[in-house]
């Protein structure tokens, strides 16, 4: 009993009512400290009122010292769904510094059976890690840098930490490669108001980035920054050379399309193609109203 209570962090306080001592060192105090618990003995059924006063103290769920909204009790005691401890500290709001609170990270959650409940940890993200999956989008910050003046958003928070979102090697390789400069960039191949769209959407701002990536490495193709909003992207014509015959069997862009106030009828549109919602392969960022796009192709 008492590896199952520490293999799962249970604290066991035991109440020893009576004079049977053997019983009480032997088995009820060792339960209780051996746990990480508290033993408590009376000697008359009076005394057992203000034990359980002391007991209810030590799991006081009203103190929560760094106000992240988790009590600092299950800061020092809540697990996961799956057993495991969640290491988040009672002193620090933010545990991992990822801009999410550890309450916001972290929902305490009741499930009850009968008479009993589990208090448990249901992760929106990981409080103890700034990427929870991994997949180089921060939790809580989206990435920036900074050209011509101009603050320019490189990487989306991630709006699902829970999900990779497409692989981190190429979003670490999008934003180191931004924040070193534009190895070469385009403006508008269409001139604005010139053209009719055959859907009648209106242009709006995007850029979007295109890589050719090996085992080793990735190489930056082109960064296309244009000034003029844009109908859509949808490839690159064969009018420059240098679009002609990258010779990567392997690319990837990265995309920012910011829809505005165009976004919901834009989004019926994108959403409504199947592949691209099997792929799922675009994060919708409520914050600014756009969207990602990440694609990587491999072509034999
Ligand atoms: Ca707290
Ligand atoms: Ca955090
Ligand atoms: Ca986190
Ligand atoms: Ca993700």
């Amino acid at each position: 009993m008492i590896k199952r209570a520490q293999q799962k962090n249970i604290k066991l306080y035991t109440v020893g009512l009576g004079s049977s001592t053997w019983y009480f060192n032997h088995y009820l105090k060792p339960l209780a400290e051996e746990t990480g618990g508290e033993f408590y003995m009376a000697a008359k059924a009076a005394g057992l009122k203000d034990i359980y006063d002391s007991i209810g103290k030590s799991i006081d769920l009203s103190v929560d010292s760094d106000g992240d909204g988790i009590p600092d009790y299950y800061e020092d005691n809540l697990v996961a769904f799956n057993g495991k401890r969640i290491l988040t500290d009672k002193n620090n709001a933010d545990t991992d510094g990822d801009g999410l609170s550890d309450g916001e990270e972290v929902e305490i959650k009741v499930k009850e059976y009968g008479k009993q409940a589990v208090v448990f940890g249901k992760y929106n993200s990981n409080p103890t890690s700034g990427d929870s999956d991994g997949d180089g989008l921060n939790d809580g910050n989206a990435r920036y840098i900074n050209r011509r003046g101009k603050t320019i958003k490189v990487a989306p928070k991630d709006m699902e930490p829970l999900k990779m979102n497409g692989h981190k090697r190429f979003w670490d390789a999008h934003v180191k490669s931004q924040q070193e400069g534009i190895t070469s960039e385009y403006s508008s191949p269409i001139a604005s108001g010139k053209m009719t769209h055959y859907a009648k959407v209106k242009a709006v701002d995007m850029n979007m980035s295109l890589y050719k990536y090996d085992t080793y490495s990735i190489t930056n193709i082109v960064n296309w920054y244009p000034d003029d909003p844009q109908w859509w992207i949808t490839g690159f014509s064969g009018a420059r050379k240098e679009f002609r015959h990258p010779r990567a069997h392997r690319l990837f862009v990265i995309g920012h399309i910011r829809l505005g106030e165009l976004k919901k009828e834009c989004l019926l549109s994108f959403g409504a193609n199947e592949y691209n919602q099997r792929a799922s392969k675009y994060i919708v960022n409520d914050e600014d109203d756009s969207i990602w796009v990440y694609w990587d192709e491999f072509r034999q």
